[in-house]
């Protein structure tokens, strides 16, 4: 897959893309990642990309222009390469917020195009006529998209074909069976703030399995409700999540115990 991010703060993007997961992939030839600057595409001798605002108030509006220009220098230089037209997209709170599904439908594609936002944003004629999706990483408010496509960019380069050892397997995500993740432990297996669950210990892979997805459909129960009702559980799953249930519910019926008794 190839991405190209129009932005302000290349060496943001760029820093981000070289670390980790996504580092790899790009080494390893299953990810591209440029950049492309739009003040690089000003005309003016001051470079500006960005303008005031009509209608008055304070802030900056980023230009249709050098824009437009940074939009067709990424066409053309990633258009040898891929097979279908590049979808634009502009990261921006106006967005469709971001999900585990948005982002698997992103890997798919073989090359995609990322707008970054700063200041007061993009003028709305360029997102009308040269933006093809909008989409959103969360609701509160940030400086910049860059941050955003950081996030797209991690998510979708893991899932590239070979980005994953067999560890990291994509399948391992809790997440892309639509929980949260089991707790985790490692050495020492005794300590101070507590020991390590026997059944981690026990050698028992079918049981570890088990009650690994016990603890995430717990968990997804207990702190994210919303999450569990779009899962589709199946016989088993619903079995162990009403079996932790029982466990909870038993677990502050005692905590009830022992503050009356105390
Ligand atoms: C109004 C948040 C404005 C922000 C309402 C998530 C946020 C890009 C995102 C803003 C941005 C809310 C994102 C706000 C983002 C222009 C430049 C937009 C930065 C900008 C809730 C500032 N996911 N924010 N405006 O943050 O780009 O993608």
């Amino acid at each position: 897959m190839r991405i190209d991010v129009i932005t302000l703060f290349p060496d943001f993007i760029e820093s981000c893309a070289r670390i980790g997961v996504v580092g790899r992939a790009r080494e390893r030839g299953l990810l591209q990642v440029a950049t492309w600057n739009p003040r690089d595409f000003a005309t003016d001798n001051y470079r500006r990309a960005d303008e005031r605002c009509y209608g008055g108030g304070p802030g900056m509006v980023m230009m249709i222009d050098p824009l437009r220009r940074a939009l067709e220098s990424a066409r053309a230089a990633g258009a040898a390469e891929a097979q279908a037209e590049a979808k634009v997209i502009y990261l921006s709170p106006q967005g469709a917020r971001l999900d585990q599904a948005k982002v698997a439908e992103l890997a798919r594609r073989d090359r995609m195009i990322l707008l970054c936002g700063r200041y007061e944003g993009v003028d709305e004629r360029f997102l009308e006529h040269a933006v093809d999706e909008e989409i959103s990483v969360g609701d509160y408010v940030l400086s910049g998209g860059e941050l955003a496509a950081a996030i797209v960019i991690d998510a979708v380069g893991r899932l590239q074909e070979g980005a994953l050892n067999d560890a990291q397997s994509a399948e391992q995500d809790s997440f892309s069976n639509g929980l949260l993740d089991c707790p985790h432990y490692t050495r020492p297996e005794h300590h101070e703030w507590g020991d390590v669950p026997a059944v981690l210990t026990s050698g028992d892979h079918a049981a570890i399995a088990r009650w690994r997805l016990k603890q995430a459909l717990g968990r997804t129960w207990l702190r994210r409700p919303d999450l569990l009702e779009r899962a589709d559980l199946d016989k088993k799953a619903r079995a162990l999540l009403a079996e932790f249930q029982r466990e909870h519910e038993q677990g502050k019926a005692l905590d009830r115990g022992n503050e009356s008794g105390e």
